[in-house]
């Protein structure tokens, strides 16, 4: 099955990965350059090894097709993954006047007591982010990030380009062109993004009626990030195909930095250890055809029977 493609990275990577240090202190295993390709007709690749939140991640990709960019919605869709990153900026700031909280990721992961203070101080700010509009406008909202790269990306004479908009356009109306790319890495945003874009460009190609999709992804968090990755794009090649009336081809993974975390390892040991299950199927609302329209409750996910969910900290 297509997921084996998935344990066969993660194989590789444990087998053959450098130990190197990284960003965020915890150290990794990784190699660099590494590619997967998933066959969307053999069903949806949401890893059945593991459960893998599927309302995560739809909520997310509706997010960025909004062109969204404050994280008040996914907290309304008690969607919590991009909260640290706000947190952050919130906590840097000089309107914050709580206990300290330099290095809030990794101490809450060593440190019970702090992460206590941390949990309190973190629900402060969801609820002030989902109730009071100017601090959720100056606090929640995370700037330059997909959403904003995605719909509305600024050029140097101060006009908008819709990524997303016309790549769909040129889909339809010239699906062999060779040019159907939408880029998330703008350099000149770069240096002020907490994090800059791990999924950096993707491509379509249109071949026999079908919708194909490749993603340059710069950085996989291979436990964590990239199972979320993977059914992110799937979800999204899926979404555009049926605007345009095409059958769903192939998602392809492209990594740049392919690596597990030193604190990851046994979790993926643990996930080798058992058996893939038959894919599911991603059933979509054939009633609504533009992917703008699309809400939460117009796709789901069907015959999804995952062995449990697997915990492993996250790397901030
Ligand atoms: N990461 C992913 N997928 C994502 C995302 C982040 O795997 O969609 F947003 C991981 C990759 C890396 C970390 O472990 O988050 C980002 O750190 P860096 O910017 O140092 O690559």
């Amino acid at each position: 099955s297509s997921e084996q493609t998935y344990l066969d990275l993660c194989e590789t990577i444990l087998k053959d990965g450098t130990k190197k240090g990284d960003r965020t202190g915890t150290g990794t295993y990784s190699l660099f350059g590494y590619q997967m390709r998933f066959n969307l007709q053999e069903g949806f690749p949401l890893l059945t090894t593991k459960k893998v939140p599927f309302r995560l991640i739809a909520s997310e990709l509706l997010w960025f097709i909004k062109g969204d960019t404050n994280i008040r919605y996914l907290l309304e869709n008690n969607n919590n993954i991009w909260n640290e990153w706000a947190f952050e900026n919130w906590v840097n700031s000089e309107d914050y006047n709580g206990p300290d909280m330099t290095d809030f990721g990794l101490r809450s992961q060593k440190d019970p007591e702090f992460q206590q203070v941390y949990q309190e101080q973190m629900e402060i700010f969801k609820k002030k982010v989902l109730t009071d509009d100017e601090f959720s406008d100056k606090y929640g909202d995370l700037g330059a990030v997909y959403g904003k790269q995605w719909r509305d990306w600024k050029t140097s004479a101060g006009q908008s380009i819709d990524q997303l908009k016309q790549v769909i356009h040129s889909l339809k109306n010239n699906p062999h062109s060779r040019r159907h790319i939408v880029s998330a890495w703008n350099p000149e945003d770069v240096p002020s993004m907490a994090l800059p874009p791990c999924h950096t460009l993707f491509q379509f190609y249109v071949a026999d009626g079908r919708l194909s999709c490749q993603l340059y992804q710069r950085s996989g968090d291979v436990f964590l990030g990239v199972p979320f990755n993977i059914a992110s794009y799937a979800l999204l090649t899926s979404l555009i195909a049926h605007e345009c009336g095409l059958e769903t081809g192939e998602f392809i993974l492209t990594l740049g930095d392919a690596h597990i975390y030193s604190n990851h390892v046994e979790q993926v040991k643990k996930q080798l250890s058992r058996e893939t299950r038959k894919l599911p199927q991603l059933i979509i609302n054939r009633d609504k055809e533009s992917i703008f329209d699309f809400e939460l409750s117009d796709f789901d996910i069907q015959g999804y029977q995952p062995h449990p969910s697997i915990k492993a900290p996250i790397a901030v």
